[in-house]
């Protein structure tokens, strides 16, 4: 009989919970499959976009004030069923949602509480882009005084998981729980999450910087200082320039070839575009996994403390040598 080995997601995370955690009842593991499951059933409308009604812009407007896409809420439905359904879900926040979704109140049932951008990059959809869902999980803390709520604002080092879907030339998953990242492909001919990139690093220098440059103008001047080394030339560095305008996407290229993803204060948006709570931090974490780091210029991300869910942050995260040399152009000594 031919030699037969293959690890699932499903799998890869059972073994996982054995490993670290040989006490464990398999609750984690039932929620990281709702997500897993989510992911599948949003892939496939993505593939189908073209053809299916859940195309164009719906009517909403979300609590940013952009156009909601009508797959944006569609995800949205998608994941808030999916994982409300596990039974151990507390808490569900979402970039489409203005205050957090209480789902089961005591955090001795509803233990998790998961924090995600639904479909990121969505304004590339027409045009074919890939795009992605980002996931953040938290252990519900319990027991204060706090409003439900605010139960969600830890800091990025508090995640127990993060990861995030990239829906591209093929759907790949790649998540951490701090035990080092792991990329699963869905193989569509069985419908499950296949173990393609185990235990992956980001390299410690890259050849690819991702910025939006049209913004230059608008940054502060370290950064204008580091994209003018960027094109230099010097220290034998000559960098290609890539920029998707979809995160989930420029950060795969930038953990899979290293180099650097950045997002600084614009003219227009003081304080970065990106969110915390669910695009840096689980961004963060994996960059950090892997052997990178993620900052918003001065501080690390993991280490900053949210005030609130929809909080906007600059980004900055890549290798360790391009992130180096970026801080070296900062005014102020990093505080790692
Ligand atoms: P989008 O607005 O299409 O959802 O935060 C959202 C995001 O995309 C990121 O995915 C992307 O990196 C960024 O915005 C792109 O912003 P710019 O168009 O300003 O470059």
């Amino acid at each position: 009989m031919p030699e037969y080995n293959i690890n699932t997601f499903s799998r890869h995370i059972v073994a996982e919970q054995q490993d670290h955690h040989p006490g464990a009842h398999g609750n984690f593991s039932w929620l990281l499959s709702g997500i897993s499951l989510a992911c599948k059933i949003i892939g496939e409308e993505v593939r189908r976009l073209g053809l299916s009604s859940a195309a164009g812009a719906s009517e909403g407007i979300n609590v940013h004030g952009e156009q909601q896409q009508k797959l944006d809420v569609y995800s949205n439905n998608v994941l808030m069923d999916c994982l409300g359904s596990r039974g151990n879900v507390g808490l569900l926040a979402s970039e489409e949602n203005e205050e957090p979704v209480v789902i089961v109140e005591h955090p001795e049932q509803g233990e998790y509480i998961v924090v995600f951008d639904p479909l990121d990059g969505s304004s590339n959809l027409d045009v074919n882009v890939s795009v992605g869902t980002i996931f953040s999980i938290f252990r519900r803390e319990g027991g204060n005084e706090k409003a439900l709520a605010s139960e969600v604002l830890q800091t990025g080092r508090q995640q127990v998981a993060a990861g995030y879907v990239v829906y591209g030339s093929s759907t790949v998953l790649v998540y951490t729980t701090g035990h080092g990242v792991h990329g699963f492909t869905l193989d569509p001919a069985i419908g499950t999450f296949v173990l393609s990139h185990r235990d992956m690093k980001m390299p410690p220098r890259g050849m690819i910087y991702s910025v939006n440059e049209a913004y230059a103008d608008g940054f502060p001047p370290y950064c204008r200082r580091f994209l003018h080394w960027l094109k230099s030339g010097e220290d034998e560095a000559l960098y290609r320039s890539r920029y998707i305008g979809s995160l989930v996407a420029d950060f795969h290229r930038t953990l899979l070839k290293g180099g650097i993803f950045m997002y600084p204060p614009t003219s227009f948006f003081p304080e970065g575009k990106l969110r915390l709570m669910y695009e840096a931090n689980p961004i963060a974490l994996l960059a950090e996994q892997a052997g990178g780091l993620a900052t918003n210029g001065t501080e690390p991300i993991l280490d900053l403390v949210p005030k609130t869910l929809h909080q906007r942050v600059p980004l900055f995260v890549g290798s360790r040598h391009e992130m180096d040399k970026l801080h070296a152009f900062v005014q102020r000594p990093l505080k790692v």
